[in-house]
C-alpha cells in the first residue's frame, strides 16, 4: 500500500517537470498582452498569444548599424505580428563565426542572421556578382538596383539553398589598408599578404593586383595582423575602426574597390513554417528597416573615419581610379562572362 502511494507521488512529480519543462524551457511562450502569463480561465483575460522567439546571429558589435538595422527589424516583426513573433539579436559574433552562421541557418539552427554578400557565393552562383570591383558608379545607382526588382532577383537566387534573403543592408565600400606601407597605385601592393573573405571572387580581385591573399574569418584578422602572419586586410571604415584592425594596420588607401553589400537571411526552414500573412510581415519589416540602417551607416562611416585619422592612420587617397580600374580587369576576364547578364542589369 506505501509502496504503491510512493510510486503515484513519484509519477506525479515526474509528470510535473516535464509540464514544467514543455512550457518554460521551449522557444515558445504563452503571454497575454501585458507579457505575462496567462492564468486558464482568469476573468478578462485576452485571447492567448504565442510567442515563438527566434535568434538572429550578427557578427558586429551593439552599435554598429548593422545591429540597429537587425533591431530594428525585430522590432518591426514583432508589431507587424502583433507579438506572435519575437527576435532576439546576438551581437559581436556570439553565435560563431559568419560561415559558421551560414551553416547553422541552412541546417535551420539559427533561424535568422545577418551576413556580408560574399560569402553567400557558395549558395548562389549569382549573387558574387555584387563583389564585382568598381561595379557600381556611385552608391545612389547601386541602391536604385538593390531595392528595386533586380535587388529582389538577387535575393531569389539564394532559393533552393536552404537560405531565403530578406533585404540587403548597407556595407558602404571597401578598400585596402596594410601595416607595411602607404599604398597609393596597384604596384604598391606587390607581394603584400592580404586577408580576403573566404571566396574565389575575392581571391582573384587581390592577386590581380600582385599581393597575395589569404581566406580568413573576420574575428580573426586583428590578431593575425598583429602578429603579421599577414600583412593587411581590406574593409570599409566601420568595420575598420570598430574591429580595431586601424590600430595594428595604420595604411589605408581610400580606393573603394568594391560595394559588396550585407544580407539580412532567414533560414529556409523557418521561412516554409510561416503563414502567409506573417511571411508578408517579415519581409516587410526587413524592407523597412534598411532606412534606420543606412541613417546609422552614414553616421558611423563619417565619424569612424575621423577617428581613425585621429588616431593616427595614415590615409592615401586615390586621385586617378582609372589605374585600379585597369589592374583589375583580369577579373572581369575572368568571371565577366559568367555575370553577364546580372553586370547589365545592376548598371544599364
Ligand atoms: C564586414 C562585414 C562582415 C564581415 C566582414 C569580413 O564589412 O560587415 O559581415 O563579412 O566584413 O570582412 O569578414
Amino acid at each position: 500500500m506505501k509502496k504503491k502511494a510512493i510510486s503515484l507521488l513519484m509519477l506525479m512529480l515526474f509528470l510535473g517537470v516535464i509540464l514544467a519543462a514543455c512550457s518554460g524551457g521551449g522557444e515558445s511562450d504563452t503571454t497575454d498582452d501585458t507579457g505575462e502569463n496567462n492564468t486558464e480561465g482568469s476573468e478578462g483575460a485576452e485571447e492567448n498569444v504565442e510567442t515563438v522567439t527566434l535568434r538572429l546571429a550578427e557578427n558586429h558589435p551593439e552599435d554598429y548599424p548593422t545591429t540597429i538595422g537587425d533591431k530594428e527589424f525585430a522590432r518591426l516583426v514583432e508589431e507587424k505580428t502583433d507579438g506572435r513573433y519575437a527576435i532576439e539579436v546576438y551581437s559581436g559574433g556570439q553565435l560563431g563565426e559568419e560561415s559558421e552562421v551560414l551553416e547553422q541557418v541552412q541546417l535551420g539552427t539559427i533561424e535568422l542572421a545577418r551576413v556580408n554578400a560574399i560569402p553567400l557565393t557558395q549558395f548562389s552562383d549569382q549573387i558574387g556578382v555584387l563583389s564585382m570591383p568598381y561595379l557600381f558608379e556611385d552608391e545612389e545607382a547601386k541602391w536604385e538596383k538593390l531595392n528595386g526588382e533586380v535587388g529582389q532577383q538577387l535575393l531569389e537566387t539564394l532559393d533552393g539553398s536552404g537560405l531565403k534573403g530578406l533585404a540587403f543592408y548597407d556595407s558602404g565600400e571597401r578598400s585596402f589598408y596594410n601595416s607595411e606601407r602607404p599604398v597609393a597605385t596597384p604596384e604598391d601592393m606587390s607581394g603584400l599578404q592580404i586577408r580576403v573573405q573566404s571566396s574565389d571572387l575575392a581571391i582573384a580581385i587581390v592577386e590581380s593586383l600582385g599581393a597575395e591573399a589569404t581566406p580568413m574569418e573576420y574575428g580573426e584578422v586583428y590578431s593575425a595582423l598583429q602578429t603579421g602572419v599577414i600583412d593587411g586586410a581590406e574593409n570599409n571604415f566601420p568595420s575598420y575602426y570598430t574591429a580595431g584592425h586601424y590600430e595594428v594596420a595604420p595604411y589605408f588607401t581610400v580606393n573603394g574597390y568594391q560595394g559588396t553589400p550585407e544580407v539580412l537571411l532567414a533560414s529556409q526552414g523557418l521561412w516554409d513554417e510561416l503563414s502567409d500573412e506573417d511571411k508578408q510581415a517579415f519581409t516587410e519589416a526587413a524592407r523597412e528597416s534598411v532606412a534606420v540602417q543606412r541613417e546609422a551607416w552614414a553616421e558611423l562611416t563619417e565619424e569612424a573615419r575621423e577617428a581613425v585619422v585621429e588616431a593616427g592612420s595614415e590615409l592615401t587617397e586615390v586621385d586617378d581610379i582609372s589605374e585600379w580600374r585597369d589592374a583589375v580587369q583580369p577579373v572581369y576576364d575572368q568571371f565577366g562572362e559568367e555575370y553577364a547578364e546580372w553586370i547589365d542589369k545592376l548598371t544599364e
